[in-house]
């Protein structure tokens, strides 16, 4: 229930009058460093939640429009690009990001049709290019340089499917960072591109029938006003539409609706054999339906659909087929999932039959049919990569694959293939791709290229694996790594990263910008794999989700504190990181513990936990946070939700310097999550006489949640957090 309306004509001009003194505010450095913040209007909108009255003086802030939130914006941003431009070191930094960022990238090659092709990024380029070879052995040529569709490499390539015979490749553009894309189909022999672009198409697959004609994909075809990922307003209402290339997006055929659940989201695929497409509604983040249908020769009318699971309980991914029976990885009643064999033409659950059964303790993280009759299957085995071949017809285990530790972080091979690539990658490798050709006995893959970098030894530094204790006793896993002979007094700054939610693994991986930090800040890199994730299975995700979200949260601070009772840091120098989900993590634990750490570097962080699931695609994560509107899950997110724990510490005590990050285009978690947060603390704490630690935003422009981001605008972004914890720990950079 609103108790006040906001929008009578007096209150609005009382919001321009107080936002037009944002712009005016002076901003000024007190002694001792106490920053002076914008004044930003706190309006009465107080509502009752379940009998709880909550207020909401940010409210305003939701509209990334109006001239009030445009005028907050640059006055925050006027604030923080001052501060973080006055570092000493910011050159030095830049340059060492950039000149280390400068080596080049390879993703595994592919085969299509009769080609091959690769993405590769020569260092420094804002996005990676794609390359067509006629063999392996031949001079790749440019196939798509998506570097030539905008200025500053805004314009990025996000989802895209080859025609079975490879002549055709459909591909998405997404602009600025944004969610939505626009969907391009290219003559792979000429280059040349089809006169029709599909518009309104967000979350989808892309899945050719195999006669060549065209896709299946999703579109959202009653979202109205922009749709360019600065607005807020729900995806719903997807539908899956078959697209014929080379007619225009007005002929397409809707193929699956599902008008009664307008949060569906609906992932498609075409079998391998051709004949059957499968339909995968999700409502939330985990759980799918499998419905399927027979498709024929002409696709002119909705398809017919049988379903073959009708509870959102466990997950499904297809994997292949033979005739009706379909090959599914799933997690029904196997929390570390299995393989299991369900005929399309009997699909009663009964007579499922598994194909790999479940590991006792490692996790099947997923599986592909390669040359006829083997299955490639990767599992999570204490956080690390195990690959393994597979009998498709038994199910038997053949081979494990040598692997260091580490991930296996790219794979491609198809099952008409003979051959498959795979990438491996870890804290202190950056990549090294694998080739395997599987009619040659015995298997012996070949470094098929190694990613080298100038100025990066990585026998410099070591990485181990703890385990450490939680709160309520739990064995929880962690990455640490530093340079070797580094002193362990409780000095070294530490950077701790988490993520914790929506069943995702955070598997090792390399980053040139983490070398950095260990190296110009003799510093500590950790990494726990805290609940919520997927390291240890199903279990693992529940254990971290919605009335135990607050695991996660117990999970990460006793990592801190595991960290700083071994001698590897102290509080002053424990900086915390986390985006997405991991932001929300960084924003609850910084409440919770203000005193633990030194620095929140917080990105693209949801934050105000009682209406993420009005925005966007939100609603999907109350799979994870639950459903605010629902009692119980409103009770939980409220203990927790950052917006709504900021509290004024003991006298002593100060919050950690705060960094929080957003962007304009991010219509993932929209900026306003941000935009309340820091609005919040500033307030709270301005006044607070023990807080010097500056609490700031960054509000980036043409950028989104993260994917697709040009290499300039990542730099940018490094340096600035970088720029940002030397300032406000007071840390020597050593260069
Ligand atoms: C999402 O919200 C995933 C959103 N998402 C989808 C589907 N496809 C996507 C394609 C590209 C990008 C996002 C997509 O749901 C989809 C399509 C069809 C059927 C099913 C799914 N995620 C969470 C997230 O971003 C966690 C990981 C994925 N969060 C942000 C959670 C909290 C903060």
């Amino acid at each position: 229930m609103l108790i006040r309306s906001l929008l009578s004509p007096r209150f609005t001009s009382r919001i321009q009058q107080n936002c037009a003194c944002i712009l005016g505010v002076q901003i000024k450095m007190q002694k001792k460093l106490k920053m002076e913040y914008p004044k930003v209007c706190r309006e009465e909108v107080l509502e009752v939640l379940h009998g709880v009255k909550v207020a909401d003086p940010y409210r305003w802030l939701e509209d990334p429009d109006s001239d009030e939130t445009k005028a907050f914006v640059d006055a925050q941003n006027a604030i923080t690009v001052p501060y973080l431009e006055k570092c000493r070191a910011r050159e030095d930094i830049k340059s060492k990001l950039t000149e280390l960022w400068d080596y080049p990238k390879y993703s595994c090659p592919f085969r299509r049709g009769s080609r091959y092709f690769f993405f590769m990024n020569t260092g420094l380029q804002n996005q990676s290019v794609m390359y067509v070879q006629d063999s392996l052995v031949g001079e790749p040529r440019v196939f798509l340089d998506p570097n030539m569709l905008s200025e500053d490499g805004t314009v990025a390539i996000s989802g895209s499917a080859f025609s079975e015979d490879g002549e055709i490749y459909a591909y998405g553009l997404s602009k600025s960072g944004s969610d939505w894309i626009t969907v391009h189909f290219k003559k792979v022999a000429t280059g040349e591109d089809y006169p029709e672009i599909l518009e309104k198409v967000k979350f989808s697959s892309l899945s050719w029938t195999h006669d060549h004609k065209g896709i299946f994909y999703g579109r959202y075809v009653d979202h109205e006003g922009l749709a360019d990922g600065t607005e807020t307003v729900s995806n719903e209402n997807q539908k899956l539409f078959y697209h014929r290339v080379g007619t225009p997006q007005s002929e397409d055929v809707l193929v699956v609706e599902f008008p009664e659940h307008p949060k569906w989201r609906i992932s498609s695929k075409v079998t391998d054999c051709g004949s059957y497409l499968l339909a995968c509604p999700r409502e939330g983040c985990r759980d799918n339906l499998v419905y399927f249908a027979s498709l024929p020769e002409n696709i002119a009318t909705k398809l017919e659909l049988t379903c073959i699971v009708d509870k959102f309980d466990s997950d499904y991914q297809y994997i292949t087929n033979d005739g009706s029976v379909c090959i599914f990885r799933t997690n029904k009643g196997s929390p570390n999932y299995r393989l299991v064999k369900i005929d399309l033409s009997d699909p009663a659950p009964d007579k499922w039959v598994t194909l790999i059964p479940e590991h006792k303790k490692d996790v099947l993280d997923w599986a592909a049919c390669v040359h006829g009759d083997k299955l490639v299957v990767c599992y999570i085995s204490d956080v690390k990569s195990v690959l393994q071949l597979h009998s498709l017809v038994t199910g038997e285990h053949l081979t494990t694959l040598p692997l260091d530790i580490g991930t296996v972080s790219g794979y491609s091979g198809k099952r008409t293939h003979s051959e498959m690539f795979y990438q491996f990658t870890s804290f202190l490798s950056p990549g090294i791709i694998y080739h395997l050709d599987l009619t040659q006995e015995p298997l012996k893959p070949k470094v098929f290229r190694e990613i080298g970098i100038k100025g990066f030894d990585a026998t410099q530094f070591e990485m181990q694996q703890v385990f450490y204790i939680s709160k309520d006793g739990t064995k929880i896993p962690m990455f640490i790594v530093h340079c070797c002979g580094l002193k362990l007094d409780g000095s070294a700054p530490t950077l701790l990263y988490g993520y914790g939610g929506f069943n995702i693994s955070i598997q090792p991986y390399f980053s040139i910008s983490r070398v950095i930090f260990l190296q110009m800040f003799k510093g500590i890199i950790a990494v726990p794999n805290i609940r919520g994730g997927g390291e240890y299975g199903e279990s693992w995700h529940n254990a971290g989700r919605l009335l135990n979200k607050q695991n996660v949260f117990d999970d990460f601070q006793a990592a801190a504190e595991y960290l700083i009772s071994e001698k590897y840091t102290s509080s002053k120098r424990l900086i915390i990181q986390g985006g997405s989900n991991g932001g929300l993590l960084v924003g609850a634990c910084m409440n919770q513990r203000p005193e633990l750490f030194g620095a929140a570097i917080a990105q693209v962080g949801v934050m105000d936990m009682l209406r993420f699931h009005k925005f966007t695609i939100g609603y999907a994560w109350c799979s994870d946070y639950g459903n605010p509107d629902e009692k119980d899950h409103f009770d939980n997110v409220l203990q927790f939700s950052p917006l709504h724990n900021v509290k004024v510490p003991a006298e002593d005590v100060q919050y950690p310097a705060t960094l929080l990050l957003t962007a304009d285009h991010d219509d993932r978690v929209v900026p306003l999550h941000s935009f309340k947060l820091i609005s919040e603390l500033q307030y709270k704490l301005c006044n607070h006489p023990s807080q010097t630690n500056p609490l700031l935003i960054r509000i980036e422009t043409k950028a989104g949640h993260g994917g697709g981001k040009p290499t300039a605008k990542i730099i940018e972004e490094h340096t600035d957090i970088y720029c940002f914890v030397m300032q406000a720990l007071g840390l020597e950079a050593s260069l």
